[in-house]
């Protein structure tokens, strides 16, 4: 492995339109900040830099949606994303934002010397351009009828409800997404970096010399390889961005993903005068953390760009993780279907480290992974509370009952294998921890931590110190009184070296927690250096200690019921995902509906098999008030199915009528009967059913959809 001297870690700079959710910081900004609280307790050398990202269409409709300027908007987002962060201790060493001017010179700069170097191929094409907004428009920003199915919703590069995919050129009466105008066809000229030219070189660098990658990162990178590259255009038609700096270039700025990037550059230079020992000498550690939608950019993208230029050092590693999604949906910011962190902070303050917690362990390293309320108060309460937290307050409460408040000594004669078993594990964890880190594997590093207190608990319950006390009491004889008080001593003299040890190994992860048991210790943040792990020499013997605090306490039902009502109340139904949704204009917003369920795709309705039945026979289920037991003709076969429908009518009056039954339902044994399918019926709001009725001459067997 290569000696690095200095480590520059960068996370992706979030879009300056709208406030952060908990997958923003599950897919990078939390796994960077254990990252860098890791090498800062190695004493390493490390810059962490971020920023927001302000330009780009994002914004430019975002400020459209909320009518007024692209300036207000940064200005506004940039403020709540930096306090999101300082609230949930993303440890940043700067964060700053591209709209500075130290970015747009950097930028500019860039981009200067790539032209100069005549690395760009100046192209003219024809566009889509809405003259009423004045704008060009990307394929997504044009709507219209889909020529597959009919959605008269769909995109100019993709059918949402079909899943086609599409180009502009396809869709009936296409329409801007912006102002609802025809879009015309217009010339305009753009530079393009010619990525195909970096293939051979890219080839080399990553699918050989950095097999290392996550599966996620490489497999990506060898696709876009694989299928080969194509010029990339680094300008666009706006007047929001960075002007690009050529006499001829007027009402053209950069492009989002040629600028944002370089904003790494600039925040180092805006937190020190060394920013270039970061960027430009071979034995810094650069390391990109980003989420999977931003792989291409940073992985082939950007060094293509960097090698381009010249002089700068290459990201070693791109850790991207998978996404979040909530409760078994995809994050949806225009359905507000998220988790937001300035929401979380106010209805859960001090329980950040809970929420680092639970991201932490559950964070999509490997896979896209669901964040629910429920597992947040399970982890929380039966893990971080019932494990790290018991065994802390219990060393704590028994060295002041049994200790008199101070470390007790280590009786070396009366130590026996459960001791000396513990020790090793205390140095064992440290080198399981440091591993994982050191390969980006958070959540097993994170286990490990929590397995340590774990074992530290089932110590302690096979030690029984409080037990000692008992027969201390019933023993006359002196001598045994002082073995005893030696078991004791040994067993709360390892429990407060192995806290001590869970403090500098949870340190990366919990930040907040680790102050609470430094004070409690009192000891200083020295302590916290990561050599100091493995050791139970960490808290001196006769040293006294303060009473314990709660570190996590109880998150009860009610709480979660809360955050589970909010998510679904605040549902609003649109057919925008959540990738690109960003690009719905006002004249795409759909108003809101309340407690709609999520929405779902073409794919997922056609899975039902939906059939027309005439219902010849219906009786009451014994004992059971609400059922009826019916036989229903489906044409092709006679059913019985178990409906819930007994309060509403009675069993003569519907005998002959025709109902719309789910006939692909998995059987279900309702009061020992098995019911094959369901009926559906409509409810008004008074909760009265009405049967759905289809013509009465449609066929029992005939198809619905
Ligand atoms: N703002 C995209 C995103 O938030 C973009 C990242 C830029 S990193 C240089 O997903
Ligand atoms: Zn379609």
């Amino acid at each position: 492995m290569k000696d690095f001297k200095r480590y520059l870690v960068t996370a992706a700079l979030p879009y300056a339109n709208g406030p952060l959710h908990i997958g923003h910081l599950a897919g990078c900004y939390l796994p960077a900040d254990i990252y860098v609280r890791y090498l800062r307790a190695q004493q390493r050398d490390v810059k962490f830099v971020g920023g927001s990202d302000e330009h780009g269409v994002p914004i430019t409709i975002r400020a459209m949606k909320e009518n007024t300027t692209p300036q207000a908007i940064v200005d506004k987002y940039h403020a709540i994303i930096k306090q999101s962060f300082e609230q949930l201790a993303i440890s940043f060493d700067i964060y700053s934002r591209t709209s500075n001017e130290v970015h747009h010179k950097t930028a500019s700069d860039f981009f200067k010397k790539l032209y100069d170097d005549g690395l760009f191929e100046e192209k003219e094409s024809e566009q889509y351009f809405d003259e009423k907004a004045n704008v060009f428009l990307a394929d997504r920003y044009i709507v219209g009828t889909c020529p597959v199915c009919g959605n008269p919703n769909a995109y100019g590069d993709q059918c949402e409800r079909c899943g086609s995919s599409l180009s502009p050129e396809m869709l009936i009466n296409p329409r801007s997404a912006l102002s609802d105008a025809t879009p015309i066809k217009k010339k305009t000229k753009h530079w393009y970096f010619p990525l195909q030219n970096y293939e051979p070189w890219l080839k080399q660098w990553i699918l050989e010399e950095h097999k290392d990658w996550k599966n996620n990162v490489y497999g990506q990178c060898k696709s876009w390889l694989d299928n080969g590259l194509q010029p990339r255009a680094m300008t666009r038609d706006s007047n929001w961005g960075i002007k690009v700096p050529l006499p001829d270039a007027e009402g053209k700025v950069l492009y989002v993903w040629f600028d944002a990037p370089i904003g790494y550059i600039s925040a180092t230079k805006e937190l020190t005068d060394e920013w270039a020992d970061y960027w430009c000498k071979e034995d810094t550690k650069l390391v990109h953390f980003i989420g999977k939608d931003n792989i291409v950019f940073h992985c082939i993208i950007f060094p293509a760009m960097l090698k381009a230029h010249g002089n700068f050092v290459l990201p070693d590693n791109v850790p991207a993780n998978e996404f979040l999604n909530i409760e078994g949906e995809k994050v949806s910011t225009s359905r507000n279907w998220a988790v937001w962190v300035d929401e979380y902070v106010k209805d859960f303050l001090g329980c950040e480290d809970v929420l680092r917690y639970v991201l932490c362990s559950n964070a999509p390293e490997t896979k896209d992974n669901d964040f629910t309320w429920k597992d947040f108060q399970d982890k929380n309460n039966s893990e971080l509370a019932s494990i790290f937290g018991n065994f802390v307050n219990r060393t704590f409460v028994l060295m002041h009952k049994l200790c008199g408040g101070k470390v007790p000594k280590l009786h070396e004669d009366v130590m026996d294998d459960l001791d000396k078993n513990l020790i090793e594990e205390i140095k064992n964890s440290k080198i399981k921890v440091e591993t994982a880190i050191e390969a980006f594997r958070f959540r097993e590093a994170l286990f490990e931590v929590i397995d340590l207190s774990r074992k530290g608990n089932k110590y302690m319950q096979e030690k029984e110190p409080w037990k000692k006390v008992n027969s201390q009491q019933s023993i006359v004889n002196g001598e045994d009184g002082n073995i005893n008080q030696k078991l004791i001593d040994n067993c709360l003299h390892l429990c407060l070296q192995l806290t001590a040890n869970l403090t500098i190994l949870i340190n990366p992860f919990l930040p907040f927690t680790t102050k609470k048991l430094l004070y409690m210790m009192k000891v200083v943040d020295k302590m916290l250096e990561w050599k100091n792990a493995g050791s139970v020499k960490l808290l001196s013997v006769g040293y006294s200690l303060r009473a314990p605090e709660i570190l996590f306490r109880k998150i009860d039902d009610k709480e979660i019921e809360i955050q589970i009502e909010k998510l679904k109340s605040g549902l609003v139904k649109t057919n925008t995902d959540n990738k690109k949704e960003e690009a719905t204009s006002d004249t795409q917003q759909t108003h809101e509906i309340n407690h709609l369920k999520p929405e779902i795709i073409y794919d997922d309705f056609a899975k039902l098999n939906l059939r027309v039945g005439k219902i010849i026979l219906a009786q009451k289920v014994e004992k059971a008030d609400k059922l009826l037991k019916l036989e229903i003709d489906l044409g092709f076969e006679t059913r019985t199915i178990v409906s819930g429908i007994a309060m509403h009518f009675n069993p003569d009056d519907i005998v002959g009528k025709q109902v719309v039954v789910v006939a692909n339902l998995a059987p279900r044994k309702m009061r020992g009967i098995e019911s094959n399918g369901m009926i559906l019926m409509a409810e008004d709001k008074s909760g009265k059913l009405h049967f759905i009725n289809p013509d009465d001459d449609t066929d029992a067997g005939s198809v619905v959809s």
